[in-house]
């Protein structure tokens, strides 16, 4: 959704910012919100911000979203506060209208929100080291531990049944059913893969129904690229992306890292031969997770650690697939083809790590 300079700046016009609205660029890479760097001038030095457009109709209720955003970014901000020591440790911070709302909207009927801008720090869109993915693991560990204790009321479902594995097959299911874009054909060998593992997607969600897997606070969308990575000390500083916090799995979240961390290829990597899952990255991965999130995970949890890292491929594949067939309506798409090549490389890393699925199961022995 394109957008003026003017209308950008009307829109930040609405949060109290101090200093002079210079320029607003496009930033990042996300399939679902539409985010703006801002650059202001304050008294000679140059400040940057985070715009963000809500796709509302992917989060049907803004309202909520930030509500839910709010309090987890309090809620980690007190933590940091209390650690009382030198801490590089940061959390997204919310700008505010001048009645203190974090939710505005513009002409068009789209809403938006805006955060300070995290300095010194980027995102890597494919993880470059071991280390880097265990600072990744580790940080998303440490923001499953910060909210055990969030309090107040269950957070909201932002996006109902977002990993409901079999819901999402089922969906899947019925667009190679209706085949509403005659693209069934060309996507048969994907249709095939995903079909011969039908029986595994249910596998979490019943230890979740049986008690044996516990319901916590979850970030729900642990790309390695939510992560921002000090420039300086190669820390995971700070989470961001937070529209799908809620209550979720801790597995859900490990399995997005083993998904975006381990592969060499970004996740629309047409070369197939550069698609696999690098089994140092998931060792890091592991060990930088078990740190911060090891205290309070069962023994249950621990044990699936590995086929968390397998569902969830599977599931995001079959989302992107799903959304192939359905005439790409939910990922942004930048050319024809982007959402079955999506899949396709999903696929492939999945294929990866049931090659490699024993000697992950044998790290948890160690
Ligand atoms: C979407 O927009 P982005 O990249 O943060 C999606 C995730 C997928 C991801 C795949 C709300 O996240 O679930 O894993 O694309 N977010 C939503 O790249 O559907
Ligand atoms: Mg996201």
């Amino acid at each position: 959704m394109e957008y003026s300079q003017r209308e950008l700046r009307e829109i930040i016009s609405q949060f109290v910012v101090y200093g002079d609205y210079l320029v607003a660029v496009p930033f990042g890479n996300g399939n679902v919100n539409d985010t703006y760097q801002l650059t202001y001038d304050q008294g000679g030095v140059r400040l940057h911000y985070t715009l963000q457009r809500i796709n509302h109709q992917v989060f049907k209720d803004p309202v909520k979203v930030m509500d839910n955003v709010n309090r987890v970014t309090e809620h980690i901000l007190s933590k940091i506060r209390a650690a009382h020591v030198e801490t590089k440790k940061r959390t997204l911070r919310l700008l505010h209208t001048p009645d203190g709302g974090t939710l505005v909207s513009d002409h068009r009927g789209n809403y938006w929100r805006a955060y300070i801008f995290v300095e010194r720090a980027r995102a890597y869109e494919v993880l470059e080291t071991p280390e880097q993915a265990f600072r990744v693991a580790e940080a998303f560990g440490e923001f499953q531990q910060n909210l055990v204790d969030l309090p107040g009321k269950r957070l909201y479902e932002t996006i109902p049944d977002f990993h409901n594995t079999p819901k999402r097959f089922a969906d899947f299911e019925a667009a190679v059913k209706e085949d509403r874009c005659g693209r069934v054909n060309e996507a048969k060998p994907e249709i095939d893969f995903l079909m011969a593992r039908k029986k595994e997607t249910d596998a979490l969600i019943k230890l979740n129904k049986s008690g044996d897997i516990p319901e916590r606070i979850t970030h729900n969308d642990t790309k390695a690229n939510n992560i921002l990575i000090d420039d300086l000390s190669g820390e995971g500083i700070c989470v961001i992306d937070l529209d799908t916090v809620m209550p979720g799995l801790s597995l859900y979240d490990f399995g997005d890292m083993v998904r975006s961390g381990t592969n060499p290829a970004e996740e629309d990597e047409v070369n197939l031969s550069k698609v696999g899952m690098r089994f140092d990255m998931y060792e890091a991965l592991y060990r930088g997770f078990l740190k911060t999130a090891g205290g309070f995970m069962t023994a249950t949890e621990k044990e699936m650690l590995p086929f968390a890292g397998k569902l969830i491929t599977m599931e995001i594949g079959c989302r992107f697939l799903t959304d192939y067939l359905n005439g790409d309506t939910y990922f942004k798409v930048r050319r024809p083809g982007h959402n079955l090549d999506r899949a396709r490389n999903q696929f492939k890393l999945v294929e990866s790590i049931e090659e490699q699925f024993e000697a992950m199961r044998a790290l948890l022995k160690r």
